[in-house]
């Protein structure tokens, strides 16, 4: 847990003084808005070094590079800078994602130990391990007592694909009428530190990959909250969804009954 604060903090570190005036997109994936910065790569290289210094016989799961095989059991799922539109636009809500688990690299097979998230713009840092609690700088967390799901400010998010974001729009438009207040922050591991601050009532979203997820799902968790996927399939790509538990049984019906986890 300490190290994973340590890793976020010094790769934010790095990109925090290293962002130029005009961040340049050095690569796209998915699709033409899906981009890549120097930054991400630079990030993503400096705590693969800082762990090739002290976890030598880690595995190594990073959103920029090759999966790095270990020999200890454990596996570092890295995001460096999770909300990367974010930061290409100078919007300040772009985080270094660091956790550690037991297995990998598969997601379905692997128990979250330690994680930390660390917001770059301001320097807020999530920390949890498992059965050791959530922490923001330090101080314990507990999520948001369940309110109905029309008192709730809800979080989500949207792909980088048309066909994905087609049927997104679908479901939000199915969603807005219903709750408090949708609110699109862009970076999921932010979303789910929300959700353990009490900044989100609730989150969900379709298409999260294992290091957007990884460390903001376990700190969400450690607050109390309940991390789920749709008809009783664990969180992941195809659907994740957090809150308090009440909460969150109302909104996966819902989510259930729209044919959230279908489709594009
Ligand atoms: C982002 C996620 C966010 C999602 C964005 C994007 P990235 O990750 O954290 O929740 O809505 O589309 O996928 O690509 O910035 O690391």
């Amino acid at each position: 847990m300490e190290l994973a604060a340590r890793l976020a903090r010094a790769a934010g570190d790095l990109v925090r003084s290293g962002r130029p005036d005009r961040v340049l997109v050095s690569a796209t994936k998915s699709s033409a808005t899906d981009v890549v910065t120097e930054m991400d790569v630079a990030a993503e290289a400096l705590l693969r070094s800082l762990l090739a210094e002290h976890r030598p016989d880690d595995a190594i799961l990073g959103e920029e590079g090759e999966f790095h095989p270990g020999s200890s059991g454990l596996t570092w799922v890295l995001d460096p800078i999770d909300g990367t539109v974010n930061y290409l636009y100078g919007i300040p809500a772009y985080a270094v994602s660091v956790a550690v688990v037991a297995g990998g690299p598969d997601p379905a097979t692997w128990t979250a130990v330690a994680g930390a998230v660390h917001a770059v713009p301001d320097g807020r840092t999530w920390t949890a391990g498992r059965g050791l609690g959530a922490y923001l700088d330090g101080n314990r967390l507990r999520v948001n007592d369940a309110r109905p799901l029309a008192e709730s400010l809800v979080g989500t998010g949207f792909g980088y694909t048309r066909q994905r974001r087609t049927e997104q729009a679908r479901l939000v438009a199915e969603v807005l009428p219903l709750v408090r207040d949708i609110r699109r922050i862009g970076a999921a591991s932010l979303d789910l530190c929300a959700i353990a601050t009490g900044g989100l009532d609730l989150y969900y979203e379709r298409g999260l990959k294992p290091w957007d997820l990884a460390a903001g799902g376990l700190v969400a968790q450690e607050a109390g909250a309940v991390v789920t996927g749709l008809h009783g399939a664990p969180a992941g790509e195809q659907m994740t969804v957090a809150g308090p538990a009440a909460s969150v049984l109302e909104l996966t019906r819902l989510l259930e009954q729209n044919g959230a986890a279908s489709g594009a």
